[in-house]
Formats: structure tokens, sequence, C-alpha cells
């Protein structure tokens, strides 16, 4: 297969409501549609969902727009990619940048399940039509806010909370869940904000019958979090850590978590999400999708991918109207009694919204 052409759209799309991080409060999201045409006029969709801050890990939107245009298309465009796992070997000799090689290489997925006329999720081996899904809910101003966002989303059914955490907002408001939801599978996401200091901390949240916490400390480190786990009952789940196939490895060795958020970009694209897949099904170490807060392209990749056996706790994969007011497809996710429907068709198994897309683009790049 040869790609003849690569069309990018630089969109930005309203948040339905502020999200707060331990990084700071997001708006609205920038992100990149791609769109990847082959010999025969087959067009591929891929989505860039790096942040316009180098906050959440070092990569940028702006740096990725960047990386894209001088390393990766040229590559693309020099390549005749036999099987789908070609576009993983061709972007091995560009460190780094997961989110960028990512945008372009589940978009070759998409392209060759088109070509074959088969869906994304048969080259995952899985039948699965719909999956299980929890939110992710940000900081919150009053503990009574937050307890009513908490109980307005499991009114409409989510299977699984998880509450963002920082210095000085934790104990207090999940204890405060906790005790207005006893049976609630409750998780925190501290996004890399505390340190080794902090152990007392954690042995109160220990206390609090959380399914997992997620990524307490740096982005970098795996000793201060085995030092942790080991003085916890409460899973550790690293997401931030965990870029490639080594960092599980390293993980795992040292005892760092017991968990893996999974998320397709953060690792650079599906064949390195299916390397790890694998590897957590050998080690029996629990995995499940995390989120980027991504539009209908992104999301319907997700769905896809954790349509696999593997994935049984509840992923950070919420309904298209917990995003965004406009999807950039048409019928946006929905979320019913708890479950999202994986997307049928081939490829991905989603049509896109031009109204929506160009209502909500700033720039379009064509390389060809
Ligand atoms: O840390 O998991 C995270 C969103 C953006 C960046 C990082 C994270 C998140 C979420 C929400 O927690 C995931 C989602 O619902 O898309
Ligand atoms: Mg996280």
């Amino acid at each position: 297969m040869k790609i003849m052409k690569v069309e990018q759209y630089q969109l930005r799309l309203p948040l339905v409501t502020p999200f707060q991080t331990s990084y700071g409060v997001l708006n609205e999201k920038a992100l990149d549609l791609l769109i990847l045409e082959d010999e025969l006029g087959n067009q591929g969709y891929g989505e860039l969902v790096s942040f316009e801050q180098p906050d959440y890990i070092e990569e940028t939107i702006g740096a990725d727009r960047q990386l894209i245009e001088q390393q990766l298309v040229p590559r693309l465009f020099q390549a005749d990619l036999q099987k789908v796992g070609d576009v993983w070997s061709l972007f091995q000799t560009v460190q780094g940048n997961f989110m960028a090689k990512s945008a372009l290489e589940t978009a070759v997925w998409d392209l060759f399940a088109k070509r074959e006329q088969r869906s994304l999720q048969s080259y995952f081996g899985s039948h699965k039509s719909e999956i299980p899904v929890g939110v992710s809910v940000g900081i919150h101003a009053t503990t009574e806010d937050l307890i009513a966002q908490v109980s307005n989303y499991l009114e409409q059914g989510y299977q699984r909370i998880k509450v963002k955490i920082k210095p000085g907002y934790d104990i207090v408001p999940l204890s405060a869940i906790r005790e207005a939801f006893p049976d609630v599978p409750l998780m925190a996401d501290a996004n890399s904000a505390y340190t080794f200091a902090d152990l007392e901390l954690f042995k109160q949240l220990d206390q609090l019958n959380l399914a997992m916490i997620e990524q307490p400390f740096h982005q970098r480190d795996f000793v201060d979090h085995a030092r942790l786990q080991q003085h916890l009952q409460t899973k550790i789940c690293l997401d931030e850590n965990i870029r490639t196939l080594e960092d599980v490895k390293t993980a795992y060795t040292l005892g760092s978590c017991q968990g893996i958020n999974l998320k397709i970009p953060r690792v650079g694209g599906i064949t390195e999400a299916l390397r790890i897949v694998d590897f957590c099904q050998t080690h029996q170490l629990l995995v499940w999708l995390g989120g980027m807060f991504e539009s209908g392209i992104g999301r319907a990749l997700n769905l896809q991918f954790a349509s696999q056996n593997i994935f049984t706790f509840p992923g950070d994969i919420s309904a298209a109207d917990r995003y965004y007011t406009a999807d950039v497809i048409k019928k946006p996710a929905k979320m019913e009694r708890g479950n999202i429907v994986v997307p049928q068709g081939v490829g991905l198994g989603v049509e896109l919204d031009w109204q929506v897309i160009e209502q909500v683009c700033d720039q379009k790049q064509t390389y060809q």
C-alpha cells in the first residue's frame, strides 16, 4: 500500500464543562483529525490528541504538528506498506513523540481495515459489541458540587468513578464520596502531583476501598512508586509513566504498580498497545483503557480496542456528551446502562460530520 495524501484538520472543541486536574483547567480541546489516502482512494482516519501545554507528558500538539510534517509524513510517503505492522517499524527511527506517531499509525490501521473490508476489532480477535465504561471527574470547587456531579454520573449509569486529586484536595473529597456511595467502584488519579513524603496521606486513602490510585508520583519515577506500593493494599496504577512495553516491564519487575492505564496515543499506536496487552496477559497484570478527551474518532478507536476480552475493568471511555456539545462524527457515542456500543462497519466504523468539522476547524494542511 502506498500513502498518496495526508490531510490534517486542526480543530478546537469546546468542553461541556471545564475539566480541572492537578495540572490545570481545560476549557476546550485542540485536536487534529488526520485523513490518509491510499493509491486506491481509500481513507483512514487518525486523531492527534496531544495537549497545548507540555504538562501531562512532554509532547505538545504544536511540536507534534511539526514532527508529523517534517519526519513522519515523509517516511510514510516513501514506504510501501505490506502489512499493518509495518508502520510501527517505519516509525522506530523516531524516538519518543508517541502521540504524533499514534495519530498516523492508527490511521494506517483504519486504512488497512477498509481495504480489507473488515472492522478494526476483527484484527484484535474481539467480537464484543458493547463495553462497560466509567467516567473521570475533575476537581470541583466544593465537596457538594463534586457529590452532585458524581451522583449525576451514577444516575446516568457509569460503572466506575475516577476522581482527580491534588495536594489539599484528596482525602476530604474522596472520603465524602465513599461515605455517600459505599459500594461504588471508585478510584483516584493524582496526575503525578505527590512525592513519597506524602506516604501518610496515601495510607489514609488506602482505607477507602479504592479500586486503584493512579499515577501518584513523577512521570519518570519507578522506584518510589514501588516503595509506595509496598505500603499499600490498594493497587497503584500507572498512566504517565508508561510510554512503551519497556516501561511496563520496568514497572512490573520493580513492583511499581499492579495496574496499567493503557492509552493507545501515549504508547505510539496500536502495535505497541497490543504488545503491552500481550505482556499484561502473560503476567496477569491488570490493564484497562484510558482516554485523552478524544473526539468521536479517537473514541471509536478506543471502543474497538477495548472490545478485547482482557478489558474487563470499565475504561475512561465516556459518552460523547460527557465531553463536547458537538462531535466530529455522525451518531456520537451514547452510554446506556453503563455500556457503550462498539461502532460497527469497516475500519473504525464511523462517518465524519463535515458540518461540525468545518465549524470547529482553525486550519487545514495537505501533504501529497
Ligand atoms: O490522567 O487519565 C488522565 C484526560 C486527559 C488527560 C489525562 C487524563 C484524562 C482523564 C480523562 O482522566 C480521560 C477521558 O475521559 O478521556
Ligand atoms: Mg491519569
